[in-house]
């Protein structure tokens, strides 16, 4: 397995719309096994495959909500391979989003509160499933990565660019230090 750069915005491959998987071959898999780990290192909790420069239709999540008796978290992977929203709820629900391509910034972003999903698995067998709560917001974040819409988008156009700024700002900074 592999560690893989992470692109950060405003690197225009983040604007590409990832085209479907035709097969779940090993190849694949060898991808989402790095994706899985270079999620893992960065860390977060979910990963689409544009974010390491891979323009296919591949996620994985894993929210590592689980901790055993040493208080160190419980491993529970999973991977979405042509993912496609086939239900949305009316309700919403806010969560202060973050994501490793807009690193350090955080915003407030409303989206369905449950969603029904199809997707293919690690082994390319297919499931259905209702999602919610953080599972259904961090899947909504990374599908959106799909379309290359970043959570930045679903925010005011003064807030998007003041967090952008602030993004700048930081960078400059770290590179005078
Ligand atoms: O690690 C991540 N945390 C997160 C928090 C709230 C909503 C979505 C996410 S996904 C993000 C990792 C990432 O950028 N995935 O694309
Ligand atoms: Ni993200």
């Amino acid at each position: 397995m592999a560690i893989l750069p992470i692109i950060e915005t405003p690197d225009p491959r983040l604007r590409t719309i990832s085209t479907p998987v035709e097969a779940v071959d090993d190849d694949l898999r060898r991808l989402m096994d790095d994706m899985l780990e270079t999620m893992y290192a960065a860390p977060g909790i979910g990963l689409a495959a544009i974010q390491v420069g891979v323009p296919k239709r591949v996620l994985v999540i894993d929210l590592q909500e689980e901790e055993d008796e040493e208080g160190k978290p419980i491993k529970n992977p999973r991977y979405f391979v042509n993912p496609e929203i086939v239900w949305e709820s009316e309700d919403a629900s806010t969560y202060n989003e973050g994501c490793l391509s807009v690193p350090e910034m955080y915003a407030e972003v409303d989206r369905p509160k449950s969603v029904t999903v199809k997707w293919l698995d690690y082994d390319g067998k297919s499931h259905e499933e209702t999602l919610d709560g953080l599972l259904a917001t961090c899947i909504q974040h990374e599908m959106d990565h799909l379309e290359g819409i970043l959570f930045v988008d679903h925010l005011s156009r003064l807030k998007r660019d003041m967090l952008l700024k602030k993004l700048e700002k930081l960078r400059r900074q770290k590179r005078a230090a």
